[in-house]
């Protein structure tokens, strides 16, 4: 484009946009506020994609690629004015159009609210694999929950979370069209009876209590290409707002009570991450969007199959996201015996070779099983389906292990009176893959061994991924100039092309446009630390950085442990050699988990102690940052200096921000763990610190009953003290973390904190060494972006693609 065409351009976009604000505000531009300017912006990207997405789905409607759905109870998908800009190729004209108007660019954008529809890993992975399904051309969609409510809002209050409704939806979203003509009645309760209809046993299902879903399309746009895919959310809703003859007769509340009932479902995001807690509602949620997605898909494919179901599972794969979706299942069964006529074998034929299942945890407290009382009840037709399924799946293993009573009780489906949800998954999936190399190994041999025994070939492993524009391209776009100016831009499409960089690894000048790059984003982040956390950090120190869900498994304890250590040690030796260090922290715990609540309040109460001590003359400075959501993500990664993945080992199924901090240049600090295996494979031994138990190690322990803490606590006078400190008002007047205490010494540290201690501060000096070493520093970080990436979710999906889906 010459420069006079650009300038049409520009003063095209500039008509138009003060044209919609008029639109949408009655005002003109001078008058209109910053929410209105970025509802006109949102408004004028709508209409730049909505005819793409006609033109996809035209094509996709013809039935000829296969399509993948993506079922999940979460998409955690941030805000989307960026990735739309910058997928549509318009960016850097907004952003110059909006300077040459007087406009504020990031200012209109930070308007945008952040849907929080997603606890933490497993709804951000749907998000970028809807990102990378889209920038790779391939027909993948989304299906999920519209919440009215996302995930809390995190605020802290001298110290402690204070959970706050995040009601995201308040001044409306600009990114969904709502399909009401493509409503689902989803039915709950009620009673089954079968009838003999022409000779076939027919299923009845009466008194049923129906609630409505409509279906909002959020459009997913992929990277500088013409694909729209479609992230589909339910919202619940009744069929009649009103009982009106209970209205008639004066019973007002009761006459919208129904309203208030159905809308329940789609009320609120169960913050509950890792841990399963049984309530009916959550049962109703599940049911609620695999009823109404499937529903969707198999009218869908009809209409464009002369209305048969022959090929179904040839063009459709149904991918469940953990287990929240594993009801897709029997409801697939149900919809093609009782809807659509055919018989339990082809039916069963079908459903197995159209769903695959992903595990994201292997944590027993949050495997999925329900009370067959409650589903029976909620779900009659349901469970009836799971009972057949259950039977016929005990026979086979009864002729394939005979009199092995004990081993194919395990197995069942349905066993101690619940409906075990994974179970269900593996056996109505044809395939079953875990989210790590080491998560899958631990899958089939320990978690699901004995399905494993079952269905050897059904057994898959791909390594999570994550978006390489989301996290790299827009939230560090100083980076990505320099990239592209260095190697030019086919990174931008194959993520492995950043292997070039390695080309620069000697050069000094690049060196140091590499190292102003980090420093700005340092600023940036120490800019929001000032204004939100009012303290103020040195952005040449070492920004140390943990942020993820707060956890026992995930050990910010460990963290917290040893910065109180390194605060005696300068407190004893105030001249200690050291390189500065600030150790950042953010993530929300369950609002019913007490514990993590407590290692909140621990890390507040330690930054309290440490930011308010002149004497450590700035050496030590420590930071929780409320509220981390994807939007704070975006500003996090980039600053990073080191990337703390501290799981006990075996317990971190993959991670993902270990991967985001890799491809921002961040050292990994972690343990044998998850996705940081691979990550060590990728970029060497020299360019990471790695500390700790191995998974076989943890293994062994628990096998055999644990370790005894209290002798590690007995040896080492630099735990004792700081044990000690914990509970003896060194944190503050009245504060006493005996809780913690006790999980360490007297519950014996479950998670291996204490085990693990004296390793973790020995990888710190290392770290504290290299980083006093600017040269090898700055070699280690280039290397970790240059090596990641394998990590791009745009691999995990051609993975996913070839292995699971069978797309070629
Ligand atoms: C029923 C309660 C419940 C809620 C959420 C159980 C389990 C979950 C998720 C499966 C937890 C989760 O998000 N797991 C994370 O998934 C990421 C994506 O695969 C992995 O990278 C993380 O290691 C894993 O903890």
């Amino acid at each position: 484009m010459n420069s006079s065409e650009r300038e049409k351009i520009k003063a095209a976009y500039k008509a138009t946009f003060t044209k919609k604000i008029e639109e949408v505000s009655g005002n003109c531009l001078a008058e209109a506020s910053l929410l209105k300017q970025y509802q006109a912006l949102a408004e004028m990207v709508m209409e730049s994609i909505t005819s793409q997405w006609a033109k996809t789905n035209t094509l996709y409607n013809k039935n000829e690629s296969k399509q993948v759905y993506f079922f999940s109870i979460e998409f955690l998908i941030g805000r989307l004015m960026k990735s739309y800009l910058s997928n549509l190729g318009v960016e850097d004209l907004v952003q110059e159009c909006s300077a040459e108007m007087g406009l504020d660019y990031e200012a209109i954008l930070s308007q945008e609210s952040d849907p929080g529809l997603g606890n933490g890993g497993l709804g951000r992975l749907m998000a970028c694999y809807l990102d990378s399904s889209s920038a790779m051309g391939m027909p993948a969609h989304g299906n999920g929950i519209r919440y009215k409510y996302g995930l809390f809002e995190q605020r802290i209050i001298n110290g402690e979370q204070i959970e706050v409704a995040d009601n995201w939806l308040k001044n409306g979203y600009p990114f969904e069209i709502r399909n009401p003509d493509k409503s689902v009645i989803v039915k709950y309760y009620g009673q089954i009876h079968s009838e003999n209809i022409n000779g076939n046993l027919t299923f009845v299902h009466e008194n049923y209590e129906p609630i409505m879903a409509v279906p909002y399309d959020v459009p997913i746009k992929g990277y500088r290409n013409e694909t729209v895919n479609s992230l589909r959310l339910w919202s619940a809703e009744p069929l009649e707002a009103f009982d009106l003859p209970c209205f008639n007769q004066g019973h007002f509340l009761n006459a919208v009570r129904h309203k208030s009932e159905a809308e329940a479902i789609s009320q609120i995001l169960y913050p509950n991450d890792n841990g399963f807690d049984g309530k009916l509602l959550r049962l109703k949620q599940e049911y609620f969007f695999v009823c109404a997605g499937i529903k969707r898909i198999v009218v869908d494919f009809k209409r464009s199959n002369n209305n048969s179901m022959d090929g179904f599972s040839d063009k459709i794969c149904i991918h469940i996201n953990d287990t929240h979706p594993a009801l897709c299942g029997p409801e697939l069964m149900r919809v093609l015996m009782d809807e659509e006529g055919l018989g339990w074998d082809d039916s069963w034929k079908i459903t197995v070779a159209a769903l695959s299942f992903t595990n994201h945890t292997v944590l027993p407290e949050a495997l999925e099983k329900w009370p067959v009382d409650m589903m029976k009840d909620l779900l009659p037709r349901i469970y009836m389906i799971i009972e057949e399924i259950n039977r016929r799946f005990l026979l086979e293993l009864d002729n394939e292990f005979p009199y092995d009573l004990e081993r194919n009780h395990s197995l069942s489906i349905i066993r101690d009176n619940y409906v075990h949800m994974a179970s269900l998954a593996i056996v109505s999936s044809h395939s079953v893959n875990g989210v790590a190399a080491l998560h899958s190994k631990i899958l089939r041999e320990e978690t699901f061994n004995g399905y494993y025994q079952v269905f050897p070939n059904r057994f898959y492993s791909v390594t999570n991924g994550v978006s390489p524009r989301r996290f790299l391209m827009n939230s560090n776009p100083e980076l990505k100039t320099l990239i592209t100016e260095s190697i030019g831009s086919a990174w931008e499409h194959n993520l492995f092309h950043l292997k070039k960089l390695l080309n620069y690894i000697s050069d000094p000048v690049f060196y140091e446009k590499f190292e102003d790059v980090k420093l700005a984003n340092k600023i940036r982040l120490a800019n929001y630390m000032t204004s939100h956390n009012n303290v103020n950090v040195d952005p040449h120190s070492i920004f140390d950085i943990q942020v993820k869900r707060i956890h026992e498994y995930k050990r910010q304890l460990l963290n917290a442990l040893h910065v109180l250590y390194l605060y005696n040690r300068l407190k004893e030796n105030p001249n200690l050699e050291m390189a500065p260090r600030t150790f950042i922290f953010a993530g929300k715990a369950a609002p019913g988990y007490y514990y993590a609540k407590e290692v909140i309040k621990l890390i507040t109460a330690i930054a309290e102690l440490v930011n308010a001590d002149p004497t450590l003359h700035d050496k030590l400075k420590v930071v929780f940052l409320a509220n981390f959501n994807v939007s704070l993500a975006e500003i996090i990664y980039p600053a990073a200096n080191i990337s703390e993945q501290i799981s006990t080992a075996g317990k971190e199924a993959s991670g993902t921000g270990n991967m985001k901090f890799m491809m921002n240049g961040a050292i990994t600090l972690g343990t044998m763990d998850g996705a940081n295996i691979e990550i060590l494979e990728a970029v060497g031994p020299s360019n990471i610190v790695t500390f700790g138990l191995s998974a076989d190690e943890v293994h062994h322990y628990q096998k055999y009953g644990g370790y005894r803490s209290i002798d590690i606590f007995e040896q080492d006078p630099r735990i004792q003290q700081v044990l000690h400190q914990l509970i003896d008002g060194t944190l503050g007047h009245g504060l006493s973390f005996q809780a913690i205490y006790d999980s360490l010494l007297l519950y014996n540290d479950g998670y291996f904190v204490l085990k693990d201690f004296s390793a973790y501060a020995d990888a710190q000096n290392q770290v504290d060494h290299l980083f006093r070493n600017p040269t090898i520093w700055t070699k280690m970080s280039i290397s970790n972006v240059a090596n990641s990436g394998i990590f791009s979710s745009d691999r995990s999906i051609a993975d996913y693609q070839r292995e699971i889906w069978k797309i070629i």
